[in-house]
């Protein structure tokens, strides 16, 4: 193997330095700063997948689209102070260019990194997201595995199943609100969570509706809940919910319907904190419709962070096209999934989400 080093101004005009002299074919092995200006790239002609590049490209990913957020709080992923912002730049450009060389390559793997990427793109799972799982899965697998789609596919939803999260809100939790922007299915959700909870696990159950904006909101969710036998009634404070929990305080549960409002309405925003502080003890599921988009439901996430969200429902999923996006915002906002809804039968079209079933979504056999 022929190895040597390179330099200059940038990675990338490193990286031109290594392709004039090793061509298309040349693997980097490293990539550093060595002062202001001045990267070093480390490159050798044979091209060998086994062998690991000393990039960590897991840091790589935690900027920009698909980003997991740092700390508590969800999506502060794309807001890296400036330094950090530049390296991540740098082994971005890296990362492109490894990737662009293993697609120019007519090896039988990077064939299959090829399909692989376009079978993730087609599921709406971020570009970034998914090279990193693929960059993860073609470095760690031995390689002669490199070549068997099964085995890669096999490997990267055991490592997906560790990456994320799932829960059952109502199993540790008496009192969770249902929060998110207009029309994504809350009352729906609640209604098939009530029958299911009331109906067939036999536990005492109250609704209550701080939705008190729409006319027809509190006579929705009273209409269910006389269909399924369970008392309803409508909170328009924080203070009036705070005396339904108590007067509710022997039921198996409690659960809150809340009113559809955007996410930078400040007046919700108020609503939210002070249902948070006047009853700590409720916890807090965050309903997306399956069907938006990346950007906007990132954004959502964020603007309705102003209470701890607990949990996330995505809905809809029978009218969704592509999957990726659900992995995508768990990913990011570094919240466990709760429940999948797929369709608008009460209680049928709900199910608790299950690790396997949502990797599936985005690596099937
Ligand atoms: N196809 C489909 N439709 C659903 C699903 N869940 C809810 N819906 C429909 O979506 C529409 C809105 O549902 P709601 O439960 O009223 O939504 P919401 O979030 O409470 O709406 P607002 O209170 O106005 O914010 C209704 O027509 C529901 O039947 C689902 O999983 N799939
Ligand atoms: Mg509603």
């Amino acid at each position: 193997m022929h190895i040597k080093k390179f330099t200059g101004p940038t990675v990338k005009e490193a990286i031109k330095a290594v392709k004039a002299e090793f061509g298309d074919d040349a693997l980097i092995l490293s990539t550093k700063r060595i002062q202001t200006g001045v990267y070093e790239v480390v490159a050798s002609v044979d091209y060998d997948l086994t062998k690991p590049v000393d990039v960590d490209i897991s840091k790589a990913s935690e900027s920009g689209n698909g980003a997991p957020a740092s700390g508590h709080g969800p999506c502060d992923g794309d807001f890296a102070p400036a330094a950090i912002k530049d390296e991540l730049k740098d082994l971005r450009e890296l990362k492109e260019f490894c990737v662009s060389m293993m697609s120019q390559s007519r090896t039988r793997p990077a064939m299959i990194y090829t399909e692989l990427e376009e079978e993730f793109a087609r599921r709406g799972v971020d570009k970034t997201l998914a090279q990193k799982i693929l960059m993860g899965a073609f470095k760690s697998v031995p390689r002669e595995k490199t070549a068997d789609t099964g085995y890669l596919k096999a490997y990267m939803r055991e490592k997906m199943i560790e990456k994320i999260d799932v829960t059952d809100p109502l199993s540790s939790n008496r009192i969770v609100a249902f929060i998110g922007p207009p029309g994504v299915g809350k009352t729906t959700t609640i209604a098939k969570l009530a029958a299911i909870y009331s109906l067939r696990k036999k536990r005492s159950v109250a609704l209550l509706t701080m939705d008190t904006y729409r006319i027809a909101a509190a006579e929705q969710l009273r209409v269910y809940g006389k269909i399924i036998g369970v008392p309803v009634e409508v909170a328009r404070n924080a203070v009036e919910l705070a005396s339904f929990i108590s007067l509710h305080r022997d039921k198996d549960l409690i659960l809150i319907d809340t009113a559809g409002r955007a996410r930078r309405n400040t007046e919700h925003i108020r609503e939210l904190n002070d249902m948070h502080r006047v009853c700590p003890e409720i916890r807090f599921n965050l309903v997306l419709s399956s069907q938006a988009r990346d950007s906007w439901l990132y954004e959502t996430v964020k603007g309705f962070s102003v209470v701890p969200i607990d949990s996330l429902t995505f809905t809809k999923l029978d009218e969704a096209d592509v999957y990726g996006p659900i992995l995508n915002t768990m990913i990011l906002a570094r919240k466990p999934l709760a429940y999948i809804t797929t369709g608008q039968r009460v209680p049928e079209d709900i199910e608790l989400a299950t690790k396997e079933r949502l990797v599936h979504f985005c690596i099937p056999n």
